[in-house]
Formats: C-alpha cells, structure tokens, sequence
C-alpha cells in the first residue's frame, strides 16, 4: 500500500501559491537555518544581496557571489524565485549618488544597471521588485518621494525602468512593491490610479507588491478588499516582506494576537486568486533586524529556530 507523504511543512500546504521568504546571508553557515529554507518554503528572495550598492559598490565592478549562492540553493530545493530590487532610493552606491542633477549620466547607469542585473539572472527570476517604495512615505503618501530619481528623472524613471527590465528578461512579472498600500488609503488609491495610467500606456508592469511590515493588532481590515481591488485591474499581487511585530517584552496574549494577524494577512492572500503569494521577510528572530524601536520578535520562527503558533495557524489555513 502506498503510503501518502505526510505533509508537514509550509510548502506542502501551499500547492497554488508562492510561500516565501527573505533569505540572508548571514545564514548561510548556519546548518538549521538554511534547512528551514528549504524545507519550509517554495519561493525565496535575497533580503540585502541582490540591492545595487551591495552587487556593484563601484561602477562596473559587480560581487554576484552571494546572490548566486541564495538563487541556487533554491534552485537546488525546487523554490522559485523573487529579485529584490532594481531601484530604491537606499543603497544606491555612491558612484550614481553622485549623478544628482545630470540626467542623461544618471539615465545611462539605471538603465545599465537593470540591463546587467536582469540579465544575469535572466530565466532564474519569476519575479521582480522593479522599483521599491517610490512614493512618499508622509500622510497623505500620495505623491512621489522625493529621491535621487525622481528628482533627476522625474516621474518616467519608473516606466522606463519597467521598460528596461522587460526587455532584458520578457518572462519576468514586473512589480511595483511599496509599504503603507496595504490598506485602501490615500497611498494606496495614488498607487491605483498610477498603474492604471501605466496599464493604459502600454507600460509593462505586472504586479503590486504590499510589503505588509506590520504591528501587532495593524493588518489592515481592507486588506484583502484592497488586494482585490489591484487584482480586478488584471494585476498579479503578492504580499512580499510579511512581519507582525509588537511591543517587547513579549507575552502569551502578544503571542496569541501575533498568531491571528499572521493567519489574517496570509488568510487575504489565499481568498483571492490573483494574489500570487506571500513572502515573510526573514523567519526567524535569529537574523531580523530591528527597525521599530522597543518593538520586535516579528517572525515566524523564534531565535532559537523553533516555529510558533503562528506556524501551525497558517498551515491549517493553507490546506
Ligand atoms: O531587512 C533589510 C535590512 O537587513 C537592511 O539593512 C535594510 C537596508 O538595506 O533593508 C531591509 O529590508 C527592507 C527592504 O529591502 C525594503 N522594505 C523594507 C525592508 C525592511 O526595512
């Protein structure tokens, strides 16, 4: 008699959507964690090593290494996977921080810039953050943040980047990935009408990407209206860097909240059809930064690798 294979991990629940996570190098000495990788998930995203300052630090003299060790061990444990990012106003190298103001030098490095990173990983990449957290980040976040490109550029800088990288890897979803879009909001609504401009121009963008950083007690109640919403435009979404953090120390009620909001916001993703997934932004508390003061154990997994509540809520709801 054949016996079926028990289905114990995050993947084997998942058959019909990405369930990823933000993979660092710092792990990759680390036995345990990198089997948590692979066991666990069915898509992967470099958390810092695909970003332009960390591949080409100084023009033309590109470090893929690490890069190329996270998109093969995935490939080596059948995981697909997300490249994070082309263009965001954080670690640009200073070579093209030093281009502010001169646009036709700037346009050339972007548009080289794309042009090797798509084309390096060219075929390993179902999906890229094309560009990342272009729009303000003040209330009411519905202008566009003031950056290095945007001021050089001006607001084509991101059509054209989605232009570039199009050509360079055609197969590749193209997405837009933002934080504070969550919700159905100010933000959020400047986003909609802006891919729909995109949509209607023949621009090839793909997807939204919701980074979904939140406090515990924060998954917005529109979420899944909101995912929805972008979906009905003929877009891919995913939720591409999920964490629930909350006030330190933790608690059991902190714990057992955390566990709700992680199983609501996988819950959004998984009721409607076009989004594509979701990715946590690390998994375990061993590796996550800190970026809310006072706040933290936002992941999956403790520091000690061991899954919590929240693991076992998100694979029932995932059957
Ligand atoms: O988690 C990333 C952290 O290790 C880096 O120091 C930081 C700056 O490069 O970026 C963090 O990842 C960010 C992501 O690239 C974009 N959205 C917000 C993420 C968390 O800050």
């Amino acid at each position: 008699m054949l016996i079926s294979k028990i289905e114990c991990h995050l993947r084997d629940h998942a058959k019909q959507k990405y369930i990823g996570t933000a993979i660092t190098s710092l792990g990759l000495n680390d036995a345990k964690y990198m089997e948590i990788v692979g066991q666990e998930f069915n898509s992967g995203t470099t958390e810092n090593e695909m970003k332009w300052s960390v591949l080409e630090s100084s023009k033309g003299v590109y470090n893929w290494t690490n890069a190329d060790i996270l998109v093969d061990y995935a490939r080596k444990h059948n995981m697909s996977f997300r490249g994070h990012t082309f263009l965001w106003h954080r670690r640009v190298p200073d070579y093209a921080m030093k281009l502010d103001g001169n646009k036709s030098e700037l346009n050339k490095v972007v548009h080289d810039h794309i042009k090797s990173v798509a084309g390096h990983f060219k075929g390993k990449i179902y999906a890229w953050d094309v560009v990342n957290e272009v729009l303000n980040e003040n209330d009411p976040g519905d202008k566009l943040r003031d950056s290095l490109f945007s001021r050089t550029l001006g607001v084509e800088f991101i059509e054209q980047a989605f232009r570039t990288a199009h050509a360079v890897d055609p197969n590749a979803k193209l997405y837009i990935n933002d934080y504070g879009i969550e919700a159905i909001n100010n933000k959020s609504d400047a986003l909609y009408a802006m891919v729909k401009g995109w949509l209607a121009a023949g621009v090839p963008v793909h997807g939204v990407g919701m980074q979904a950083h939140f406090r515990e007690g924060s998954v917005p109640a529109s979420l899944q209206e909101n995912i929805q919403r972008f979906s009905h435009l003929g877009l891919d979404v995913a939720i591409t860097e999920l964490n629930i953090r909350y006030k330190l120390p933790g608690s059991q009620e902190k714990i057992n909240k955390q566990t709700q909001d992680y199983a609501h916001a996988f819950q959004a993703c998984m009721n409607v059809e076009r989004c594509v997934g979701v990715t946590v932004w690390g998994f375990t508390d061993k590796y996550s930064n800190i970026f809310d003061k006072g706040y933290g154990e936002q992941q999956l997994w403790t520091v000690d690798c061991k899954p919590k509540p929240a693991v076992a809520a998100v694979k029932k709801l995932l059957k």
